[in-house]
């Protein structure tokens, strides 16, 4: 039923703005607007997202609703089982128009390009005054951005990340970096012993409101990947502020040094486990930053932990945002291998003999988590390697990760990973032969292949498609400066092995591509 005097603006917060400093709350007034939530179908299928990424989300926002009502706000929220649910953002702005007839729409960027389009057109579809407020949970806006990047030739994440270095003071003495260096991988990179104490995320056991979602989606979304249950992950801001607790007292010390290990079993290893909570709303980055300089200049943590972490969240995280929003909508299409495989079956399974690839997928069908090196170095480089389709990369990456909205995943899969964009994001592909790969981690040990075989069968597949990669892209590639040593181990070769290996790399792609089991 229409409200008799209507409200004065109608505030949407979308599924990952779960805060209260959301630049559209910030303009709005508890006393005279209204909040709308909506669980949409739309949402959870335009790719099959995880079934454990779709229930964190929806009692995220049924928590965030809980906490606003407390606070004071009107909400009105849409379950995905409501009578006359539309299933899209457009149909359920239009249905609370015809409620309660709002002035005006406020509604925060959304973080996908897909959605920005749709709201662009909403004023006009549903004759209603639409403002789109900017986002302001990042420590660079999308102008400041577009300013550093109009005046280079290249993009470079360091050369970005020591801007905001400068700008934001965090981990500096003066104007000089803290402890002399801006960049402390070269202390990183160690690869992680078995007999480590290995911490783990905090874990919340499920209440009232996530056992009911977990129930909805299981019924709803039983064809989606992933498993539902165990499910731990935080779903209100206290919880997940308690999980970032955790991370610094347990694991933050140990981040660095084993940033880029794989070990067997374990899944987390020192990583934070945060950017589930970050990307939707639920901790600040800036606050998060922030408590890591204290752990470090308290003495709790050593400056490459605390280096290598704040790099992650003020370099990393804001320059591949920036970097979407400068290139979208074109970004999507890069493919500049020309690379058109479809995405191998395993990766809806984890069935391959393959060890570091059945353990990075298989954790990742359980957890809808998987860390950096584990998304970049197996999953990533195999597909880059099989020359796989990047915007089946893409949809993958976007659907299985609970942390996944175009915003953040897009860059890094087609330009991190599958340098679909030619270079723009990095300057050279992230790939390896099975040797950095049996350096890293101990999956090797128990896989179907040998890492030292190089050719024929039983050999480590990923050491064949490295050359046949190389091998097939050199008009791409062979000009770039940082694989000048590659193909000039590569045109050294003798004939003889070279043949062996594109002939191993083919029968394999072969194998791969009628289906068979790997
Ligand atoms: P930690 O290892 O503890 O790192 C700390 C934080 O730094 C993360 O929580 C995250 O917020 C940030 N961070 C680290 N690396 C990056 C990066 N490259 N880009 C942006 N932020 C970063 N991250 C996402 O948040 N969403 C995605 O959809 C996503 N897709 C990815 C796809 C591919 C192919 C690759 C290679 C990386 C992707 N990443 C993505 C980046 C990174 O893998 C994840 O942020 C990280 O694994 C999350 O786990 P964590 O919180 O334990 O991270
Ligand atoms: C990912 C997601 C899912 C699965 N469902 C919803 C939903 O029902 N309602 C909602 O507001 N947001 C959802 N989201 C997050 C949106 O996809 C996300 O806000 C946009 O893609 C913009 O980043
Ligand atoms: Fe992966 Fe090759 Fe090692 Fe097997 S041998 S785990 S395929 S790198």
């Amino acid at each position: 039923m229409k409200e008799k005097n209507g409200c004065r603006n109608l505030v949407l917060v979308l599924g990952d703005q779960l805060t209260t400093g959301i630049s559209s709350l910030r303009r709005a007034d508890p006393a005279r607007d209204r909040v709308l939530m909506v669980e949409v179908t739309e949402e959870a299928t335009y790719v099959r997202h995880h079934k454990k990424k779709i229930a964190f989300l929806f009692s995220a926002m049924r928590h965030f609703a809980e906490e606003l009502r407390d606070k004071g706000w009107a909400v009105d929220y849409v379950k995905l089982d409501a009578a006359d649910n539309t299933g899209s953002f457009q149909g359920e702005v239009a249905r609370a128009c015809a409620r309660l007839a709002p002035k005006r729409l406020l509604v925060t960027e959304p973080g996908e390009w897909r959605v920005l389009e749709d709201m662009r057109g909403w004023q006009q579809a549903l004759g209603l005054s639409v403002e789109l407020l900017t986002d302001t949970r990042f420590f660079c806006s999308l102008p400041e951005f577009r300013a550093w990047a109009g005046v280079r030739k290249q993009l470079r994440m360091e050369h970005f990340y020591r801007e905001m270095r400068k700008k934001t003071g965090l981990l500096m003495d003066g104007g000089k970096p803290a402890g002399g260096k801006w960049n402390y991988d070269a202390d990183n990179r160690k690869p992680a012993r078995p007999d480590l104490f290995m911490p783990e995320p905090r874990r919340f056991a499920p209440d009232r409101i996530t056992k009911e979602v977990l129930k909805l989606v299981e019924d709803r979304f039983p064809d989606h990947p992933g498993a539902l249950g165990p499910f731990w992950f935080a779903v209100t801001r206290a919880d997940a502020e308690a999980a970032l607790g955790h991370f610094l007292e347990t694991a933050l010390a140990d981040f660095g040094t084993y940033q880029d290990a794989m070990l067997r079993g374990e899944k987390f290893l020192f990583h934070s486990v945060l950017s589930v909570y970050l990307n939707a709303g639920l901790l600040d980055p800036m606050d998060l930053c922030r408590k890591v300089e204290t752990a470090y200049r308290e003495g709790q943590v050593p400056i490459n932990a605390a280096e290598g972490y704040i790099r992650q969240i003020l370099g990393w995280r804001e320059y591949v945002r920036g970097v979407y929003w400068l290139k979208m909508p074109s970004y999507g299409d890069g493919n500049v291998f020309r690379a058109s495989a479809p995405l191998p079956g395993f990766y809806w399974t984890g069935r391959t003999g393959m060890r570091c690839l059945s353990e990075t997928v298989g954790q990742t069908l359980e957890e809808a988590y998987a860390h950096h090196i584990q998304r970049l170095m197996i999953t990533g480089n195999f597909a880059l390697l099989a020359g796989v389709d990047p915007r089946e990369v893409h949809e993958w990456y976007l659907a299985v990760y609970a942390d996944a909205y175009e915003w953040v995943e897009l860059p890094n899969t087609l330009g991190m990973s599958q340098f679909a964009d030619g270079g723009l994001l990095a300057s050279k592909p992230y790939m390896s032969s099975g040797n950095y790969i049996d350096r890293m981690s101990d999956y090797c040990a128990t896989c179907a292949y040998d890492v030292r075989t190089k050719t024929g069968e039983g050999a480590c597949p990923f050491n064949a498609l490295y050359w046949h990669f190389l091998d097939r892209n050199t008009d791409v590639l062979q000009g770039n400066p940082r694989l000048a040593q590659p193909y000039a181990s590569w045109r050294r070769m003798e004939a003889g092995r070279k043949q062996s290996y594109l002939e191993t790399a083919s029968e394999f792609l072969k194998r791969l591509r009628s289906g068979a089991e790997v």
